[in-house]
């Protein structure tokens, strides 16, 4: 048995039959399964530490707040941060956007000003931007995707760029696409022009190594759930520099160092956006999921994501009437595919009596649905715990389905 087979066994939901049929998970990009690492330690902070975090003196407050910053040192570690200071935590990859829009957007746009986004974006990195553009004026322009190849047209990025531009936005991997963006490189163009920048790094992260510092970004933003952690926490990174001129997020308890009854005074970065109290067990689960990636390395889960799905794309590539979207090599793990005239949706709920999890819609990507001159796709989604006789299962089955409709 390989190591990756080995891994498997640390996801007890994968061990489950589904209608009868052996669980094949392919639905990763939507959320990852977990592994028992992760369960056993969130079970055993409710078990034995469970208390409020930045308030009581006794010892069970004591022991969850050094695991909740532990937490957060353990996040700055993995997105290669300066300082743990950088690393606010959120709801996921959605309140990250929109904390950023909020903050930082509110006090820096005005009317005139561009918010420059990519064709490929999700709509969580769309829509806050559209409503703080509602609220200050600013406009959105958008990098173009190129065809079905799924790739950011670079050539017209400079221009793009202009004096105009105050934020530029985009995601490190299309969840529809599974196209890899050149981060560093938009980074890199973008500073030249003194252009903030966020990546949404929700597909990205768990997925491959991730260097906030070497990516040269300001912001990124990224879901513990997607990288075999707990749904309802992830991170947003900001620059510290960025982070001390920003307002408050949301009002109340942990986030203030002084209330008066008509004004109040912030606490130091990053507690100042953290308004409330967190989710500790999560943001210990997040610990817990990101000590486990680490230890089968993010290069090899890079790799392996790579292999299963340059080697599902290639069997999908040959079944008669197929349209593939997103770049035939150099790709991320996530496939979507019109199998004929079959809707998407139909594609997925029978794959599903034959115990296949995929996924049918437009994915949150309804701009680049419409660009793509689709309504949905059906989409496969590969981590490290699916394999190559699942991918090809996976193709058995889309032939079933085209016999099924007569395709
Ligand atoms: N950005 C990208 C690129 C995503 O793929 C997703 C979720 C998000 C942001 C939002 O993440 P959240 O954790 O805040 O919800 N993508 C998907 C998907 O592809 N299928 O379900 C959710």
């Amino acid at each position: 048995m390989s190591g990756w087979e080995k891994l498997r066994d640390d996801f007890p939901i994968l061990a489950q039959r589904v209608h009868g049929q052996p669980l094949i998970y392919l639905d990763g990009a939507a959320t990852t399964q977990k592994p028992r690492a992760v369960l056993e330690a969130m079970d055993r902070f409710y078990q034995e530490d469970n208390s409020n975090v930045h308030r009581g003196i006794h010892e069970l407050s004591r022991r969850a707040t050094l695991a909740f910053e532990a937490a957060r040192d353990r996040t700055a570690k993995f997105i290669n941060a300066r300082e743990s200071a950088e690393i606010i935590f959120t709801r996921g990859t959605t309140e990250g956007i929109n904390l950023v829009a909020n903050t930082w957007g509110v006090k820096n746009l005005k009317p005139g000003d561009v918010i420059l986004l990519t064709e490929m974006e999700h709509h969580s990195n769309i829509v806050p931007w559209q409503m703080l553009a509602e609220r200050t004026g600013a406009k959105l322009a958008y990098l173009p995707v190129t065809g079905d190849d799924g790739l950011l047209d670079l050539k017209h990025l400079d221009d793009l760029l202009g004096p105009k531009v105050k934020l530029f936005a985009f995601t490190h991997i299309s969840n529809t696409l599974g196209t890899i963006n050149p981060v560093a490189e938009f980074c890199a163009r973008a500073r030249k022009q003194g252009i903030v920048t966020l990546v949404d790094a929700a597909q990205s992260a768990g997925h491959r190594p991730l260097d906030a510092q070497e990516i040269g970004c300001d912001f990124l933003s990224f879901s513990g759930h997607k990288l075999c952690g707990p749904t309802g926490i992830g991170a947003l990174y900001g620059r510290r520099e960025l982070l001390e001129a920003m307002s408050p997020y949301q009002g109340g308890g942990d986030m203030i160092s002084s209330v008066d009854f008509f004004q109040s005074s912030w606490n130091s970065v990053p507690h100042k956006f953290e308004a409330g109290t967190p989710n500790i067990a999560g943001a210990i689960g997040l610990h817990a999921a990101l000590d486990y990636l680490a230890a089968i390395g993010l290069d090899q889960i890079a790799k392996h994501d790579a292999e299963l799905a340059g080697y599902a794309f290639e069997k999908m590539s040959r079944l008669p009437g197929i349209r593939l979207f997103g770049p035939k090599g150099g790709r991320a793990g996530v496939i979507s595919f019109m199998l004929g005239n079959i809707h998407a949706h139909d594609v997925v709920t029978v794959a599903d009596q034959y115990g296949l999890a995929l996924r049918g819609g437009h994915h949150c990507n309804q701009p680049l649905m419409r660009k793509l001159g689709v309504e949905s796709t059906a989409r496969a989604s590969f981590y490290f715990y699916n394999n190559m006789e699942e991918a090809d299962r996976l193709v058995e089955v889309l032939k079933e389905i085209q016999r099924f409709f007569g395709e």
